[in-house]
This record gives structure tokens, C-alpha cells and sequence, in this order.
């Protein structure tokens, strides 16, 4: 998949109509920290909560750079950076209610922060020693899903689920644009469409699949895809967020209250590798992502908190120390973590105890045993 693309479609027409942001996009906080009126979506916090989102996505970028030190030290296999995608992962996170589910793909560190997972729970799934680690339903958020696509599918199905039994939740779908491309994800948008069901697709369009470009993934913006399927579509600033918390808000109040799925594309740029074992400057330009840096959500953030006096010096070095401690404590944790061992790979193949899985252990176990040494 990783091939050099460099200039392949260029700034083409395609590239213009599908991947520019356009006057369609919804926007509450400038690049320079400005808060901006929008007919349909407004936000009003108070400054303790403007506060709250900005310390989250430092410590959530923190976690992140965390994850690729650790993998570049050997202590873990492959790690997938969420760099530049804080404010669409923390928006989205803290529009949640506790009751509402969410499905991430492998790169929702933000999400899952909001949701309240242990991020070394992160880190051992990416270490390969365990599956998770978390209860998807004590956190309201599933396993990490590494099938492209497949988690919109379980999504629907859930929100079908939700809505037969008369809960007052929504669920949530993460996706990336290059999903967009799957078949479970345009079969879960015909099956939420044609049942109504309570979910909202949160696309994160961070402008690549690994080096596919958006203009080699589609050639109508992918919120407009939607109508298609008979559900709105909304395309929100996913460097800006105040509009990601204040739309996927609506978008789960919608569903919540039964009028269906919602389709909402972030905006926004995946300013890292695709994964540790990614090398983007192969087939990006460097241009482009200095025009992201400029767009930069945690900057965004503290030029509204400054400009507003809602936050002072020590607020921002208070929290520079927390990341530096929250660093600390899981890189500590991480690295102290014990291989599993060999035969607790059949532990959670099913839930209830299964004949056939007690036959392959011991089998598989008696070969382990017959190995000089072993325990
Ligand atoms: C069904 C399936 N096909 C292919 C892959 C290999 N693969 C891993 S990530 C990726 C690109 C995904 O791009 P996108 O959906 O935009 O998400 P992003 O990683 O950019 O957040 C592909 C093709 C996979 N994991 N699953």
C-alpha cells in the first residue's frame, strides 16, 4: 500500500471538490483563537469547561508522543499516532453521555481518554500483550478494531439494539475516510438509514489511507455522501474543537431522540505516519503539512483561553506538569508490563467455557510442555 505517490493527481479539479474544506464547513474557533457565529450550532461553556478541553487534548497528545517513543524503543510493535486529530477525538469524546457506546477504530487515544480508559490499557494491545485490556461495556467503548470499516457494522447493529430496548442513548461510529471506501460502511449506512437506528458515523477525514490521498478515495465530499443513503451529512472543522463538541452534541441528541443516524466529517490532518511503520514523507509533500501546523487545535485552544483571559501562565504550566507525570506513569507501567503467557491465548476465545478450546489447549499445552525448560 505504501507506494510513492508524489504528484499523483496533484491539486486536481477532483482534489479541489472533494478535498478542500469549503464554505460548508462548520467552524466555531479560528486558527487564531476567535470565536465565530454559525447559523445552527453555538457553544457556551463556562471557563472551567473551555479549560477541560484544552488540558485534555494536551494530555491526550502527551499519551500519543508517549506511543511512538515507546514503539521507537522497542516497547511495543506498532503504534498508530493521533497527532493533530486531539480536537475531533476530544470534541466528539466529551459530546458523549456515560450511556452512549462508542466504536473507534485503532487510532481513538482521545476517545478513549474521554471514555475513561486506562491509556496502558492502549499501549498493551499495542505491545501485544493483551486484546484491550478494558471492559467495553463498564467504559461504553468497544475493543479497538483493526478491520477496516467492520466496527460501523457492529455500531449499527448496537444502535438497533439500543432502540428495541427503549434506552435514551446513542452510539457513536469512528471511521476514517479511507473506510469510507469499505463495504460494511456503506452497508451500515443503508441498514441505520432504513431502521432508523440511534447512531451517529463520526468520519475523521484526515486526508489520507495511509498514502492514498482523498482525491484517489472519492470525488464528491464525503458528508454530501449521505443524502445518498437518505440521512444528513455535516462537515465540521476537525482542527476546531468547540464545533466537534458542539455538532456530534446535536448529532447524538438527534439520534438519541429518534430521528435517526447522522453522518458527521471532521476535517481534519493526521500531521504523523499513518503508523510507526509508516514513512509519509514518501508520498506528502512538506507544504502541506506546514498549512496544517498553522491550523494546529491545541494552539487554536490557548490563543481562545489567552485572548479571553480564561486561563493564566500557571494554568498552562500546571498543565505541562500533569502530561509529564501522566508520561511518566505509563511509561512506567507500560514497560513493566509481563508477557502473557503462551496458553492464555485461548482464555477469551468464547465467553462461556467451550469444548473444543479445553481439547486445543491441552493439546497445545502438552506440545508447550514437551519443550526443554518450559513451565
Ligand atoms: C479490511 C481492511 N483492509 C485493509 C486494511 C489495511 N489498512 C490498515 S489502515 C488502512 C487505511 C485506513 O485509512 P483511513 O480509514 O482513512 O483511516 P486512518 O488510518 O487514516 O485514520 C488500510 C487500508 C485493513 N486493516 N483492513
Amino acid at each position: 500500500m505504501v507506494t510513492s505517490r508524489k504528484g499523483a493527481g496533484g491539486k486536481t479539479a477532483a482534489k479541489k471538490k472533494a478535498g478542500a474544506a469549503g464554505p460548508d464547513l462548520v467552524q466555531l474557533l479560528t486558527p487564531e483563537g476567535d470565536l465565530v457565529e454559525h447559523p445552527d450550532y453555538s457553544i457556551d461553556l463556562t471557563p472551567e469547561e473551555y479549560r477541560g478541553l484544552y488540558r485534555d487534548m494536551v494530555l491526550v497528545r502527551r499519551i500519543d508522543a508517549e506511543g511512538t517513543a515507546l514503539q521507537r524503543q522497542g516497547q511495543l510493535g506498532l503504534w498508530a499516532p493521533l497527532l493533530g486529530q486531539e480536537a475531533a477525538q476530544v470534541g466528539s469524546g466529551r459530546a458523549q453521555t456515560a450511556e452512549d457506546f462508542a466504536f473507534p477504530t485503532y487510532r481513538e487515544h482521545g476517545v478513549a481518554w474521554c471514555r475513561d480508559v486506562d491509556p496502558v490499557n492502549l499501549l498493551g494491545m499495542f505491545r501485544g500483550v493483551n486484546n484491550g485490556g478494558w471492559d467495553p461495556n463498564e467504559k461504553n467503548f468497544a475493543l479497538y478494531t483493526i478491520v477496516i470499516g467492520s466496527q460501523t457494522l457492529h455500531a449499527t447493529g448496537y444502535a438497533m439494539g439500543m432502540q428495541r430496548d427503549g434506552r435514551e442513548a446513542a452510539v457513536i461510529a469512528y471511521f476514517g475516510d479511507g473506510a469510507s471506501s469499505q463495504g460494511d460502511v456503506n452497508e451500515a449506512f443503508v441498514f441505520a438509514s432504513v431502521n432508523n437506528a440511534p447512531v451517529v458515523f463520526f468520519c475523521q477525514n484526515n486526508q489520507w489511507a495511509i498514502s492514498e490521498p482523498n482525491e484517489r478515495q472519492f470525488r464528491v465530499p464525503l458528508y454530501q455522501r449521505a443524502a445518498g443513503f437518505g440521512f444528513p451529512g455535516v462537515r465540521v472543522d476537525g482542527n476546531d474543537v468547540l464545533a466537534c463538541l458542539a455538532v456530534t452534541k446535536a448529532a447524538l441528541e438527534r439520534a438519541r431522540t429518534g430521528n435517526g443516524p447522522m453522518l458527521v466529517e471532521a476535517f481534519t490532518y493526521r500531521m504523523g505516519a499513518h503508523t510507526t511503520s509508516d514513512d509519509p514523507t514518501r508520498y506528502r509533500d512538506s507544504d502541506e503539512l506546514e498549512e496544517w501546523k498553522a491550523k494546529d487545535p491545541i494552539l487554536r485552544m490557548r490563543a481562545f483561553l489567552e485572548k479571553n483571559k480564561y486561563a493564566d501562565e500557571a494554568f498552562f504550566k500546571d498543565v505541562d506538569t500533569e502530561a509529564d507525570t501522566v508520561a511518566a506513569d505509563i511509561r512506567e507501567r507500560c514497560v513493566s508490563m509481563p508477557d502473557p503467557k503462551p496458553i492464555s491465548i485461548f482464555d477469551h476465545v468464547y465467553a462461556e467455557p467451550h469444548p473444543l478450546m479445553d481439547e486445543e489447549r491441552a493439546e497445545y499445552g502438552a506440545y508447550w510442555e514437551s519443550f526443554e525448560g518450559a513451565h
